[in-house]
């Protein structure tokens, strides 16, 4: 492997191939092309190329294939690629995978944090190679538990109090992060972000679930009474809060980003309903392509709408104080809900192929028997 050494800077993404991973990768090359941009993901169900295939031609960008498991791989690129900055993102991330099978989460979440913490600290702080350096945790507000409906808002100081296997393996991860270092002295920065929606999220979140299932004629599954709230924050605004953090944020210390737009599951579920109406009304083509959505046929996207058994352990609400970004980073969210969803459902119609290609038999299989043992 050639190394160019003229980077300003050489960051490693963990998980570069999911959601935010994806949306972050193309941020990152888009304004900063003289960076060096290495992605390392393992493509589980959730990774796909799709999103950062196009940047495999240029120079300063490398994919490779792996596991952050693999301790390793995890040293042999720190090395070779000269790596002074990682943004770990890589994660089992869906709570209800969590609560069926819990293993893959502590396995990534946790072993997985701790094997890249090791690799960082033994490159970084053990070796000759003492770069100046920057280790950037993507956590969640799942961490600190579930709000009731009159609660201020979960600040960097709410204790942690996680409720299923997945916050509680993030929890843990986040720990493990913060001893690393308050006992080594890794540089590190957190970030506990709340609900992101956008381009590139597995159509098995709540919202590009719902987009799918009105586009398939299927049931549109609302957990419990659906009164369960979510703050929702559109993913660009999350890959900015995270640029803010690693050009200003202060080794040691967690940002919370949130976007100030706490919904109802079922008030989401609706207006995406609408807003899928009212482009089928607008657009007949849509008809054409998607024949066997309700509102290509006259029938309310809403019809669909199935309340199903409630999630085991479901957090009633979950709410950012962003405050201290805001302070600190001048940081807000740019994208109205308004906007966001909008954009988010325009994304959906106009990238069937890749949710059609994310969403094999084998999801479709796991998926179905989910909701069959409800
Ligand atoms: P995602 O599930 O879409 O993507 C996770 C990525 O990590 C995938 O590309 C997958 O292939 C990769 N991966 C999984 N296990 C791996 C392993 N062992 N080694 C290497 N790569 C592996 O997740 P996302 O929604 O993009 O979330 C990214 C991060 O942000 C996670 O840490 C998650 O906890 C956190 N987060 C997500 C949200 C949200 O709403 N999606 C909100 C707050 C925080
Ligand atoms: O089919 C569904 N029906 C439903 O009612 C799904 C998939 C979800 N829901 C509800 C459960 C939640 O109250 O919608 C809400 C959102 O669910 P998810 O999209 O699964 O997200 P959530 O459980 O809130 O967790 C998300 O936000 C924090 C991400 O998946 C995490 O990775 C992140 O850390």
């Amino acid at each position: 492997m050639t190394m160019k050494k003229d980077f300003s800077k050489k960051l490693l993404i963990t998980g570069g191939a999911g959601f935010i991973g994806t949306n972050f990768v193309r941020h990152r090359l888009t304004h900063h092309p003289d960076e060096r941009i290495v992605v390392l993901d393992a493509l589980t169900y959730a990774g796909n190329l799709a999103g950062i295939e196009p940047f495999f031609s240029n120079n300063n960008f490398r994919f490779v294939h792996g596991n952050i498991l693999d301790d390793t791989l995890l040293m042999v690129l720190l090395r070779e690629e000269q790596i002074d900055t990682i943004v770990h993102f890589a994660a089992e991330s869906h709570v209800d995978r969590a609560i069926h099978e819990p293993d893959a989460f502590i396995e990534t979440n946790v072993i997985g944090t701790h094997t890249l913490l090791k690799a960082a600290k033994s490159v970084w702080l053990d070796s000759d190679f003492k770069a100046s350096h920057r280790f950037h945790h993507i956590s969640t507000d799942e961490v600190y538990g579930s709000l009731g409906p009159t609660d201020p808002p979960f600040s960097e100081k709410t204790p942690y109090a996680p409720n299923s296997p997945y916050s509680a393996a993030k929890a843990a991860s986040d720990h493990l992060v913060r001893a690393y270092c308050h006992t080594y002295g890794l540089q590190v920065t957190m970030s506990n972000c709340s609900n992101n929606y956008g381009p590139y999220q597995f159509p098995e979140k709540l919202i590009p679930l719902t987009i799918v299932n009105i586009l398939e004629n299927r049931e549109i599954p609302v957990y419990g009474e659906g009164l369960n709230i979510r703050d929702w924050l559109y993913v660009e605004d999350h890959c900015r809060a995270i640029e803010l953090i690693l050009n200003m944020g202060e080794v040691g210390e967690v940002y919370n980003i949130g976007g100030n737009n706490e919904w109802r599951n079922i008030d989401i579920v609706k207006r995406i309903c609408r807003i899928t109406d009212d482009k089928f009304r607008k657009d007949k083509s849509l008809s054409f392509r998607f024949p066997d959505a309700p509102p290509g046929r006259g029938i309310k996207a809403e019809s669909l709408i199935t309340f199903v058994k409630d999630r085991p352990g479901h957090d009633a609400r979950y709410a950012i104080d962003p405050g201290k970004s805001k302070r600190e980073l001048g940081y807000s969210p740019v994208e109205s809900f308004d906007t966001g969803i909008v954009r988010t459902i325009e994304w959906m119609l106009d990238n069937e192929l890749w949710w059609r290609s994310v969403m094999d038999g084998t999801y479709r299989k796991w998926i179905d028997l989910q909701y069959k043992n409800r």
